[in-house]
Order: structure tokens, then sequence, then C-alpha cells
């Protein structure tokens, strides 16, 4: 098919509003950056909607949520990318668990491994999988090329409506892995993603906000006082 002027005008129009959104990775690729991802539930939320996004990885891994084993990867009880499932949650923190059930490590949204690394960083603030794709790296259609992603992410959009998404990408070895395939940090081994899930403000945030309210409440005082 050849391209008209209009056709290609539209989809640099689509590459730019899909770069132009506000998409940040928390923590950055770096290896053993000593950040948990602290999470919590948008209040609310009778269930929450997951998705099944992407592997890159030859071992079998089991992602856990609240509610127990959510997405298999690899046989036996393998799920495709683009599987949706829901699971019921009452709300606060909240953690998932990858079991590389192959290397026998298991890694955790909110606790350091062994040697101190991160496995998991979080992509907030988009909705496009080319940004996705680009922020943690991929191949431009690795996630939204494979057989019904696309159409099982559009699906799985709609349904989050208002409810923010977050998408959660694994490094699923670690140093000195027990299969002896050494780790790379490229965060993209395993990626999924939720909707009504919003990253736990961080304690630096909640003082923040609490000498903010301290000083409005200093500032009402004094309007008392005057
Ligand atoms: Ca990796
Ligand atoms: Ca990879």
């Amino acid at each position: 098919m050849r391209l008209t002027a209009p056709v290609l005008g539209l989809a640099v129009a689509v590459g730019v509003g899909g770069a132009a959104s506000a998409a940040t990775v928390f923590p950055p690729f770096t290896p053993g950056m000593p950040v948990n991802q602290v999470l919590s539930l948008v209040g609310g939320s009778p269930a929450i909607e997951a998705i099944f996004l992407y592997s890159d990885a030859a071992d079998r891994s089991i992602l856990s949520g609240p509610a127990g084993a959510l997405f298999t990867n690899n046989n036996p009880g393998a799920d495709a990318p683009g599987t949706i499932k829901s699971f019921a949650f009452a709300g606060g923190p909240i953690a998932f668990k990858l079991e590389n059930t192959t290397s026998g490590e298991t890694y955790y949204t909110d606790v350091l491994d062994a040697d101190g690394n991160g496995h998991a960083v979080r992509v907030t603030g988009t909705t496009s999988l080319a940004t996705i794709e680009s922020v943690l790296g991929l191949t431009p259609g690795a996630i939204s090329g494979q057989p019904g992603v696309a159409t099982a992410w559009s699906n799985f959009v709609a349904a989050a409506g208002s409810a923010p998404i977050i998408v959660i990408a694994w490094e699923d070895r670690k140093l000195n892995d027990p299969t002896g395939q050494g780790v790379d940090w490229d965060y993209n081994d395993l990626i999924f993603a939720f909707a009504g899930i919003v990253p736990a403000p961080e304690p630096a945030s909640l003082a923040l906000l609490g000498a903010g309210l301290l000083g409005l409440g200093f500032a009402a005082r004094r309007r008392r006082d005057a």
C-alpha cells in the first residue's frame, strides 16, 4: 500500500501523541536500585482487572497477587499474552509476587532480593502500548504485535474507564542465578498491567503533605489572631 500524505500525517500525529504522554518508569533501570515498589489500591474498586501483556522468558513463572496465582508463563497451565483476569481486593497496600519456578527464585514488588536488588519497575501515566514498549526498551510492536494483544488491551483500557492503569515489568533473573543464566537487568521479561492500582504516596511526599497542612493551619491561626 502506498501511504498518502494524510495517512502519513495521521501516523506521525499518533506517534507524537504516544511519545508525548507523561509516562514514567520507576525506579529507573539501575541494577541494585534499593527502592521498593509500594503500591496501593484506589479506594472503592470492587475488583482489580489484570492483563498479561508480554513475556520474554523461557523460564516458567507464576505471578501472584493477594488473591493467589494470577498468571502463569510457559507450561504447564500457561496463559497467553492478552489474557485478562480480575481479582477481588479489599484495599490498602498491595504487593505482587513473581515465582520463577525454573530457577526456584521468588521476587516481590515490595521486597528486595537477597542481593539487595529490586526486580520490578512500574510504568504509569500512559495507555499507549507504543509508549510502554518504548520506555521499557522493547522494539516497536513487541507487545502490540502479538496475536490478539492489541484488541485485548483496547478492551482492558475501555473497561478501566477512569481507573488509573499501572504496568509492572519484571526482571526474572538474579545475580548468581541458580540455573547459571545471567541477569541482564532489562526489566521486560514479564509484563503485566492492572487497573485501579496506584503507587502509594512515598514517605517523603507524605511528610511534605503534612508540612503543607501544618503550614495552612499556622496561616489560618495567624489570620484568626490578626
Ligand atoms: Ca532480563
Ligand atoms: Ca528480557
